[in-house]
Parts: C-alpha cells; sequence; structure tokens
C-alpha cells in the first residue's frame, strides 16, 4: 500500500524549467483560449467566456473573489476560463460509457483522466455486488435512498457533505431537508478549507467572514498577503492589489515561496498588461517558514506594544481599545512578559526571518493607518491556525484596523459560493438562534445535538457509525486527508451517493451500493418548473447577487440541485410532509421568501437581488463597529508562540495548488510559474536541505510521513525540484499528497487537516507502483 490510488504514474513525466516572477499578461490569456477551445468547441467556449459575471450572467464557478462595480466584457481569468470550460464541455459520460467501463478499472484510472471524460449525463445506480453503474430512473433513485435511510438505526447515521459551488438556494434547502430527516451531520468543504478562520473570527469578532469590501483594498495604506497564492487561485484579486498600489498602498507578502503573481502582475485585461513588465505588486518579501505566521505577528504585536510603552499614545488607538475590545491588559501582560532572549529564540525558529526584515516590516506598518491583511490556507491548515489568526486579529485590533474604511480582516474565500453555504445553515454545529428560525418557519423541531464535521464523518464511516453517505458536489475521497483510511470508510458504507457534474473518485470507490446523480451546473440554463430559474450566490466579501447560466445542458436527465433536494425530500419525508417542496423546485422566488424569514440578512431578497450587482450583506464589525461576541466587544486573546520542531534529517511539507487543476479537478499537468511541466509527482526542496538530505535536484525519493501511530504514510517516485522555498520546507501537490496527512492531525478548535504542515522524511525511491 504505497501510492496514492489516484495517481497515474505512466502520465507523469515532469520537465523543469525556470520559475516565472511574474503572472498573468498575454500568456495565461492565449494558454486559457487553447484550454477553452480543447475543451468546449472553440464557439461555445468563448460564448460562455464572455458571459462570466456579467450582470445578467453567472457566477464564474472559478473563486470566491468578488467581482467589483465595473465588469469588463473581457474580464475573466486564466483560471475562471478553465473552470468554465472545464464544466462547459461537450463531451458527456452517458450509460454506454458506464456499459463500456467497470468501476474497478475505473478505479485505476487517475482523477485527472476520469475528469476528461466529461459531463455525467444520467442518473446512474451501483447495486450490492455489481460490476457496472447501470442507469436509473429519478424515482428509482430516491427510492434508493429512501430505502437505506429508513433502514438506519437513527438519522445520525447519515452525513450530508456540501463542496462550494452548490447555490444558496439548493444549500437552504439541502439544510432543512437534513434537518427535517433529523441530523445535524452536514459535513463541509470548509471543514478542511477555511474553518480555522471562521473559528477565529467569530471568536474574536463575533462574524466570521471578512470585514472588508473591495473599496477597503483601494483604500488601505497597506495590505499584506499571508498564505495565499492568488496569481494562480485568485487571479482576479491581483488587479484589486494593481488598482490599490496605483493609489499609493504598499504591500507586504509573507509565504515560503516566491509566488509569481505577487511579485509582479500583467494586467491581461489592459494594453498596459501586454508589453512591458508589469506591476511591481510586493514592496516587501518575507520568506516565511512554514507555521511562522503566529510567531511573526506576535513579534509585530510585542514591538508595536513596546514602542506604545517607551512613548505612550504614539502607536497604539487607545480609544479604539478602551472603548471597542475586550482582554487588552491580559493580551499586553502575557505577550510583554517573559524573556527577551527567549522570546527572539522562537521567533527566529518559527519564521526563519532575518531580524531585519520583521524591523523593515515593523517599519512599514507603523506608517500606515490603514491596513488590512489577507490570508488563505497558507494560514487556516496548521495546527495553530486558530491562535495565528486570532494573533491578526490582535495585530489589527492593536491600531484600531477593524471597522473603519480601508482596514480590517479579508480571509479570501475558496469555492464560489462557500461562504454563502454557510450562510444557509450548511453547518454541523449551528447556532441555536438559526435553528430557533428555521424550526419556527417550518413548523418543526430541528435536531440540536452538533453533527459531525469531514474528520468525524471520517471516523464515524470507518466505525460503522455513519452508513449512508450524500454528497452535494465535491470529490470527498479525494480531498480529504489520509486517503487510504478515507476509501476504506467510504468503502464500509451502506450507500454512497454523489450529486455531480463531472465523473471523480468518488464515485469509484463506494459503499456498497452507490448512486450518481447528474446535477447541472452554474454555467447551465435552469428551466426546472418550465420556467427559466436563477440562483444566487455570496462572494468572499458578503455580496449576493444572481447567478444565471445560459449553456443548453447535455441532456433532459440532468436536474438542477434544487430539483433534486425536493425531489428526494418529498420521498424521503412523504406525501404528508408539509414544505412545498415541488412548489420550491418550480420557482427558486419562494425559497428566497423563506431564506430571508430564516437569515438575517436577506430582507427584501427578491427584490435586491434583482438590482444589478446584487447587494452587501451587513456586517456588524465592519458597519457599526458592533461586536456580536460573548463579551459584547472585540476579543483581544493570549496566543502562545508555536514553534513546529522538526526532528533533524526531516522537513515539514506543505500540500498545495498547481496552476492546472481547481482543487482534486486537474486540468493539466503543467504548473507554468513555477516552471514545472507535464508532471504532478514533483516534490520542491530548498537546495541548501537537499544538499543536506542527499537530494539530488531531478533524482527521484519516496516522501514517507510521520505521525506518531506508527501508520506507515508513504507517497512513491517524486521527483526532487531544488527549488527557493523557506529552509526547512517542501512542497508537492494535493491532493495526491493527502495520502500523506493524517487524519487525526487537526487543528486546535476547528479541527482542520493540517495540510500545510507534514513531517516527512525522504526515503530511497521504491520505484513506480506496479500498475505503471
Ligand atoms: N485555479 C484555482 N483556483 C482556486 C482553487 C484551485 O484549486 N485552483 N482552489 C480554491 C479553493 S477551494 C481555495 S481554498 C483557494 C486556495 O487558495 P490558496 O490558499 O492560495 O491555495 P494553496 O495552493 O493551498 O496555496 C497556499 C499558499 O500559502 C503558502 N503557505 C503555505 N503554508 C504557509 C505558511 O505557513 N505561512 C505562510 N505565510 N504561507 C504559507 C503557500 O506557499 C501558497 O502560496 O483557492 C480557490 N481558487
Ligand atoms: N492535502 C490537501 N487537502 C486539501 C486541501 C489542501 O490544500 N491540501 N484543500 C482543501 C480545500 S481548501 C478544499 S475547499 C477541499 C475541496 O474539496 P471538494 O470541494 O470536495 O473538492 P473539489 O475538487 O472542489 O470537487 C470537485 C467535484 O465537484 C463536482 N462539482 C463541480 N461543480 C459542481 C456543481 O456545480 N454541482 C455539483 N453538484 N457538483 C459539482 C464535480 O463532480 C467535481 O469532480 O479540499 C481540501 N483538501
Ligand atoms: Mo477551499
Amino acid at each position: 500500500m504505497s501510492r496514492a490510488p489516484q495517481e497515474d504514474p505512466r502520465q507523469d513525466t515532469p520537465e523543469i524549467g525556470a520559475p516565472k516572477d511574474s503572472a498573468a499578461g498575454v500568456p495565461a490569456v492565449v494558454n486559457s483560449l487553447r484550454v477553452v477551445g480543447r475543451q468546449a468547441g472553440a464557439a461555445r467556449g468563448v460564448l460562455t467566456l464572455l458571459n462570466v459575471n456579467q450582470k445578467k450572467g453567472f457566477d464564474c464557478p472559478g473563486c470566491a473573489w468578488p467581482e467589483g462595480e465595473h465588469r469588463h466584457t473581457a474580464e475573466f481569468c486564466e483560471n475562471g476560463a478553465k473552470a468554465v470550460a472545464e464544466e462547459a464541455t461537450r463531451r458527456a459520460v452517458t450509460p454506454e460509457f458506464f456499459a463500456r467501463h467497470s468501476v474497478a478499472e475505473l478505479a485505476e484510472r487517475s482523477g485527472y483522466w476520469l475528469g476528461q471524460q466529461g459531463r455525467l449525463t444520467h442518473p446512474v445506480f451501483l447495486d450490492e455486488g455489481a460490476t457496472h453503474y447501470v442507469p436509473v430512473s429519478w424515482e428509482r433513485a430516491f427510492d434508493l435512498v429512501a430505502e437505506e435511510l429508513a433502514a438506519l438505526d437513527s438519522p445520525d447515521g447519515a452525513a450530508f457533505y456540501t463542496s462550494g459551488r452548490t447555490s444558496n438556494e439548493a444549500a437552504f434547502l439541502y439544510q432543512l431537508f437534513a434537518r427535517k430527516f433529523g441530523t445535524n451531520n452536514l459535513p463541509d468543504c470548509s471543514n478542511m478549507c477555511h474553518e480555522s478562520s471562521g473559528s477565529a473570527l467569530t471568536e474574536t469578532l463575533g462574524v466570521g467572514k471578512g470585514s472588508v469590501l473591495l473599496e477597503d483594498l483601494y483604500q488601505a495604506d497597506l495590505i499584506i498577503v499571508a498564505g495565499q497564492n492568488p496569481g494562480t487561485n485568485h487571479p482576479r484579486m491581483l488587479s484589486a492589489l494593481e488598482r490599490a498600489k496605483r493609489g499609493g498602498t504598499r504591500i507586504i507578502t509573507v509565504n515560503p515561496l516566491p509566488e509569481a503573481g505577487l511579485q509582479r502582475f500583467k494586467n491581461p485585461q489592459k494594453v498596459r498588461g501586454v508589453v512591458g513588465g508589469g506591476t511591481r505588486l510586493t514592496d516587501l518579501f518575507l520568506q516565511i517558514r512554514l507555521g511562522g505566521d503566529l510567531a511573526l505577528f506576535r513579534a509585530w504585536n510585542r514591538m508595536m506594544l513596546e514602542a506604545d510603552r517607551r512613548s505612550p499614545g504614539s502607536v497604539l488607538d487607545r480609544d479604539f481599545i478602551a472603548e471597542y475590545t475586550h482582554g487588552f491588559d491580559a493580551f499586553a501582560e502575557e505577550l510583554c512578559s517573559g524573556d527577551d532572549d527567549a522570546f527572539w529564540a522562537d521567533v527566529d525558529a518559527a519564521t526563519g526571518l532575518p531580524r531585519e526584515q520583521i524591523d523593515e516590516a515593523l517599519a512599514m506598518i507603523l506608517a500606515s493607518r490603514r491596513i488590512v491583511v489577507c490570508w488563505a490556507m497558507g494560514l487556516t491548515q496548521h495546527r495553530h491556525s486558530v491562535p495565528t489568526i486570532r494573533e491578526v486579529v490582535n495585530f489589527l485590533l492593536l491600531r484600531g484596523n477593524v471597522g473603519r474604511p480601508g482596514a480590517g480582516v479579508c480571509p479570501v474565500r475558496g469555492h464560489s459560493n462557500v461562504q454563502g453555504d454557510r450562510t444557509m445553515g450548511i453547518f454541523e454545529r449551528p447556532s441555536e438562534e438559526f435553528l430557533d428560525a428555521l424550526g419556527a418557519e417550518f413548523g418543526f423541531e430541528p435536531p440540536r445535538r452538533h453533527g459531525y464535521d469531514t474528520v468525524r464523518t471520517i471516523r464515524a464511516m470507518r466505525d460503522g457509525r455513519v452508513r449512508v453517505f450524500f454528497a452535494m458536489g465535491g470529490n470527498f475521497v479525494a480531498a480529504s486527508p489520509d486517503t487510504l483510511v478515507t476509501e476504506d470508510a467510504m468503502r464500509r458504507c451502506r450507500l454512497t451517493v454523489h450529486v455531480s457534474t463531472k465523473l471523480n473518485r468518488s464515485h469509484v470507490v463506494t459503499g456498497a451500493r452507490a448512486l450518481i446523480l447528474p446535477a447541472l451546473g452554474r454555467t447551465d440554463r435552469d428551466l426546472s418548473g418550465g420556467v427559466e430559474q436563477f440562483v444566487t450566490v455570496e462572494d468572499s466579501m458578503g455580496m449576493v447577487h444572481a447567478s444565471r447560466g445560459s449553456v443548453q445542458p447535455l441532456s433532459d436527465q440532468m436536474r438542477s440541485e434544487v430539483a433534486i433536494v425536493a425531489g428526494l425530500a418529498r420521498r424521503v419525508l412523504g406525501e404528508d410532509d408539509p414544505v412545498p417542496w415541488e412548489e420550491f423546485a418550480g420557482n427558486y422566488d419562494l425559497i428566497r421568501d423563506r431564506i430571508e424569514r430564516v437569515v438575517p440578512g436577506f430582507a427584501d431578497f427578491n427584490a435586491r437581488v434583482r438590482r444589478p450587482g446584487g447587494f452587501t450583506l451587513p456586517h456588524a464589525p465592519r458597519d457599526e463597529r458592533r461586536f456580536p461576541t460573548a463579551t459584547g466587544r472585540a476579543n483581544f486573546t493570549v496566543n502562545p508562540t508555536q514553534v513546529l520542531r522538526v526532528p533533524e534529517g526531516r522537513l515539514l511539507l506543505q500540500t498545495l495548488r498547481s496552476h492546472d487543476q481547481y482543487n482534486t479537478t486537474i486540468y493539466g499537468l503543467d504548473d507554468r510559474y513555477r516552471g514545472v511541466r507535464n508532471g504532478r509527482r514533483v516534490v520542491l526542496v530548498n537546495p541548501e536541505d537537499a544538499a543536506e538530505l542527499g537530494l539530488a535536484d531531478g533524482s527521484y525519493t519516496d516522501i514517507v510521513s510521520e505521525w506518531p501511530d506508527g501508520v506507515e504514510r508513504r507517497a512513491a517516485h517524486y521527483m526532487v525540484v531544488h527549488y527557493p522555498t523557506a529552509r526547512g520546507c517542501a512542497a508537492a501537490y494535493y491532493p495526491e499528497t493527502n495520502v500523506l496527512v493524517p487524519l487525526d492531525s487537526t487543528a486546535e478548535v476547528s479541527n482542520t487537516p493540517t495540510s500545510k504542515s507534514v513531517v516527512v522524511r525522504f526515503e530511497p525511491d521504491s520505484g513506480l507502483p506496479a500498475s505503471a
């Protein structure tokens, strides 16, 4: 058992060139047109693209970055184009496809190959002991789910997963269905993503979302981008940073890797971006060690406290602290106590940064009245992620940088509607207020017991406590940690069900019985109930707007997610259930009326969402400096330094995204900005570490992770690439390396898998796996 099963090593022959120091620009656009042409047929592809994020079009299924006020006809980014092409493809996975390929055969294919086969067009069923999926009617499919749910000892024997592309309307109905069925087992991709942000922000500011709007970025004096690679994962963010930059904003980047987009940006939307060197975005690059951010923010905070002691009132916003915050004294006391040498020794060990750079950054911080901190997975996927983000909040609170223009917290979300899904109640630990409102609106008593998150769901499946796994989108077995454990857990289920657009690994690693239910995606025209429907989404900055697909679906058997949930709910909950499921499926306005009555901030939902650009949800800290926390104030917190100490001869591995993938969907085998072509089995290692470990550039190695449970986790046959990452750190691509992430290695409080800090050692290459 030595390899991640979704790999196809035969296709993987990496070629390495020099990393780039700029992102986007002409090659990006040309590349995206090429991908679009290949995938969807040029005409259909370009027509589709022009519609993305336009006022009357669909929301880009790429990322959750907001659209801005002026959407150009051509404002698409390379990776948005790929996401659209992936979905709008004309290739189809039909019942004939499943007749040709057994599940066992499909399980030998790579995730890349599976995704390339096209859109799922018909509901299909894999019966116990069967070798192939066979077509099934929607009615029969719902009967099968109902049958297995009815056979459970308790409603908590089922788990209802959600990925982050699901619309507000579908998500609202889905969680209503799960709760009427009787469980809060609503794990979601957030559990593996920004859960640490939500946990930290809810505790400290009272709202688990970002507090800035686009204008705030433009007005900021300083933007700190920590643990994020926007050139690949949020390319439109670079346009916003460029605009801020032109207005005089300075940018500090904190990252173990020198990511191309953050160094220089060539704006493909402008002539200026087409020729010349592009805009230099980063003023100061801090090449930090993995997991060093807590120590870095503590260092800045301590220096600010000390400077203010020397010259009271010169640094801190004392009025803000007195009026709006709680816990300052305890925070300052802990941070400034203790031996100076020991404190700085920890900072050195954790960050690996020269003291001059920390000082230089501090000077920029002190010269800036308005500061925004942006972050993504580099901050959220470590054991001490929640303390790290709490410390970021401390940093901003010290100088009143929350709740005023040009300042605030900016966790940059991943999936295009992951934030909206949470707002709609996709959460295993819902608040009492939410459950009260939901129960009152629909006349039932929702379950109060907290449900399972992603990691707990895997354990429960492994231990036989969850027997039915239902997924609204996503690719659970590939996205989750500890691939072999998760796949085994999945196989122990009675029934696994996937509502999906594309074929993926989770369809071929199944429970005793399995269903694939084909859903319409964001780009597809939705004629549920015989009339054209639109859905709504919420972006990373709390802006809600409409999304209307325009592409003719490939088959009349594909259904909208709303229609699927409604049909299933009726079948499972029975004819007597008073919720008007059929009416909801025929008119999404009726769902929005209910959302308005249950979820705060959606007053006049149907009217406001029809206005161009939609509307912004209220955010108490941002709008009125009101902090709905336990203390009624913004909370300072005490977060002792944690240093990830790695034994001799080991490195800390982060698992991240290449430029040619969307999470577990692989678009191609290149990572252009990092200079990697035609392969994904690479591990990026600092040349000095490589020399110490005897890892020659271009040689092959096995990567073995270390975790105190005695289980061997190995990723075989990876090419070593000498790369300018921080000392002591390495990087390799997710999802293949999920085989190395131990299920039980999770963040404090948020329980997020520690995908960015896996202790690994290197062993001699055991060669290509047998099937190669
Ligand atoms: N094209 C494309 N777009 C996407 C996605 C995609 O796969 N493809 N995925 C979407 C999703 S769901 C998400 S969540 C986002 C993810 O967006 P990102 O968070 O940008 O994604 P990652 O590739 O995981 O990159 C993590 C970055 O953090 C850095 N980093 C890692 N550890 C640390 C650390 O300890 N400290 C600091 N300071 N930096 C660190 C890494 O070097 C890397 O630059 O993107 C979304 N958008
Ligand atoms: N090691 C490691 N693991 C990670 C991460 C990491 O950085 N490192 N990142 C984590 C993060 S941030 C995230 S968000 C998760 C992602 O976890 P998921 O969201 O579960 O995974 P995706 O790859 O985004 O899911 C892709 C599948 O979603 C389906 N799909 C796409 N669009 C639609 C749609 O509109 N409707 C429906 N019903 N289905 C659709 C398609 O069938 C496609 O195959 O992975 C996490 N896992
Ligand atoms: Mo994510």
